[in-house]
């Protein structure tokens, strides 16, 4: 964002007055050369052939300095590319700010780290006792800047690390996807009961889908986190959902980013979406009761 300025500016005027006193500097240099030439006493004395010599080099200086250098050097100097001063004093902010900023990613990538590890543990877990994973993948993500920046703003809240930590919950966002729907919930009891971990907030959009089919069980939680300082709570936000509630939101997440379709063929593509994901919730339904059918056959077997 650097705003190119035609008219001189303060930084230019500065420059100006410094090579101006740079080839003022030249003087002396002159002085300098007459005394290598003409030996070291020929500066005091009254010597005619060292003061025509002077004479002679000063002229040419000035005549260097003013005709050349100077119009040269105020030529290039007027149209450098300068910062306008608030955005200079938002680079500062930033670079000031960027230290914490790098902090703070650490620090929710710790979060992260903590909260798959306790996924991991219980699916490793579930695996020993009951011969069967019920999670099939974790991803994990710290939201990128610009994202951080566009829900700042949404939220009229200013571009600052207290800022973010005070308000935003989903810094740091850890997906679990499970094979059933019935996984779903039993992860997220398991976690919800794990006294290290404070639940903030739950948003159930299996049971309550959004108007446009997304479905996906969503958790904020509040994790310790050790660090040389001490003990810092930090936010974290977990949504476990199923294989297809994920591919479905793959596909959905395709759509909204999409900028050049038509409202047309949008509303087309969202009605058969949502069509989709109605089939899918079904499927998944099946699914669990296959599975269910599938345990209760085992266990009469046994
Ligand atoms: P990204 O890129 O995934 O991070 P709030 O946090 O309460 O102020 P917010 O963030 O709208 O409000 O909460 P919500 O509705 O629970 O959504 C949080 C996240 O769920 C979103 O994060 C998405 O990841 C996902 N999500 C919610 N609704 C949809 C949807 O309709 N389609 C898809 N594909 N994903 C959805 P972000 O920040 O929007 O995006």
């Amino acid at each position: 964002m650097l705003k190119k300025k035609s008219k001189k500016n303060d930084t230019n005027e500065t420059l100006v007055q410094e090579l101006e006193e740079l080839s003022e500097m030249s003087d002396y240099a002159a002085e300098m050369i007459i005394e290598s030439e003409l030996g070291a006493d020929s500066l005091d004395g009254n010597d005619k052939e060292v003061s025509e010599s002077r004479e002679i080099i000063k002229e040419y200086q000035k005549s260097v300095r003013d005709n050349i250098m100077l119009p040269t050097l105020r030529e290039k100097v007027v149209d450098v590319p300068v910062i306008d001063g608030d955005i200079m004093e938002q680079l500062k902010i930033l670079m000031q700010h960027s230290q914490q900023f790098q902090e703070m990613e650490m620090m929710y990538s710790c979060a992260i780290r903590e909260v798959r590890t306790k996924a991991e543990v219980l699916n490793d877990e579930m695996s020993v006792r009951y011969h069967r994973n019920p999670i099939s993948s974790i991803t994990s993500r710290v939201k990128n800047p610009e994202s951080i920046a566009n829900k700042l703003y949404k939220k009229g809240l200013p571009f600052t690390v207290e800022a973010i930590m005070a308000n935003l919950s989903d810094v740091a966002g850890v997906r679990i996807i499970c094979e059933f729907v019935d996984d779903i919930y039993s992860i997220a009891a398991m976690l919800a009961m794990q006294d290290d971990l404070k639940l903030v907030k739950i948003k159930d959009y299996i049971k309550y889908p959004k108007p446009n089919g997304y479905r996906s069980y969503h958790m904020i939680v509040e994790i310790p986190v050790f660090f040389s300082k001490g003990k810092t709570p930090m936010r974290v936000e977990i949504q476990i959902r199923t294989m297809a509630m994920d591919f479905w939101a793959s596909l959905d997440h395709e759509l909204k980013y999409k900028k050049n379709i038509n409202p047309e063929d949008e509303e087309i593509i969202a009605d058969e979406l949502h069509a989709c994901a109605e089939r899918i919730a079904e499927t998944d339904e099946i699914m669990q009761q296959i599975r269910m059918k599938l345990d209760s056959l085992e266990k009469n077997n046994r």
